[in-house]
């Protein structure tokens, strides 16, 4: 088995038909189909912020669920978008405005396809995915080993939100523990979430977030082969949204 990891897209749809053919997929029908049978895996957060997210959500369930060609992980995106085609009152904040804008633009026969296509897509979804052919855990924040098999609610909110304390920076973003700098397993620990300019790599975990919504780049990671491919942003760049480590 080879895979291509890909780091979040939200709605960054241009991009992502230019990482797949990057990869080397070819467009087939509706989706895209590695001659080497390799399979993409989306580590979540597809939706909200860029200009298509509705197009990425058809692209990826004809992917996962229909064709079975690629995997699919929940990001904390995903699971606010998935609370709001449930009918729960979710803020439309934070990108989420950008999703249904384009959702109530579109006649309502569509947007029952689109709403079904979504609800499948996450229901069908594991909270992570071990991929023990590669040696690998894909979650969409990340994965503290000790987590790793378990699937309850204290997992579910690791896997979606990351380490949180609780406190939060003067600007109101949530202060995240670096479980990173923790993990001393043998698999990788692929991920994404937080906003980074170039992958990060610590010990055997790498973030391939890197920001292709704030201007930056799309970013995958393949395995077995632990290459970084990429490709540049259309989005303007806007420097203020990505993260800076303090590397110790
Ligand atoms: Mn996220």
């Amino acid at each position: 088995m080879k895979v291509d990891i890909i780091g979040d897209v939200h709605g960054c749809f241009d991009e992502l038909c230019n990482l797949l053919q990057q990869l080397g997929y070819q467009k087939k029908q509706n989706s895209y189909v590695h001659p080497g049978g390799r399979f993409p895996v989306f580590l979540g957060d597809i939706t909200d912020r860029g200009p298509d997210s509705l197009q990425t959500i058809q692209l990826v369930y004809n992917m996962v669920v229909h064709k079975q060609i690629a995997y699919y992980v929940p990001g904390n995106h995903c699971n606010k978008l998935y609370r709001y085609f449930l009918g729960n009152k979710v803020m439309h904040l934070h990108g989420l405005e950008t999703t249904v804008a384009e959702y109530t633009a579109l006649p309502n026969r569509e947007q029952k396809e689109i709403r079904h296509m979504f609800m499948t897509l996450y229901e069908q979804a594991p909270l992570y995915l071990q991929l023990p052919e590669v040696q690998a855990v894909v979650a969409h924040a990340g994965i503290k080993e000790s987590l790793i098999g378990r699937t309850d609610k204290k997992v579910e909110s690791f896997v979606l939100y990351g380490d949180v304390s609780g406190a939060f920076h003067p600007d109101g973003r949530p202060i995240r523990r670096d479980w990173a700098q923790y993990y001393q397993g043998k698999d990788w620990i692929v991920y994404g979430h937080t906003p980074v300019k170039t992958p990060r790599f610590v010990h055997r975990t790498v973030n391939i977030d890197t920001g292709c919504v704030f201007g930056n780049a799309l970013t995958a990671f393949r395995l077995p082969e632990e290459k970084i491919v990429n490709v540049p942003s259309k989005q303007p760049l806007l420097e203020e949204k990505f993260t800076i480590y303090d590397e110790t």
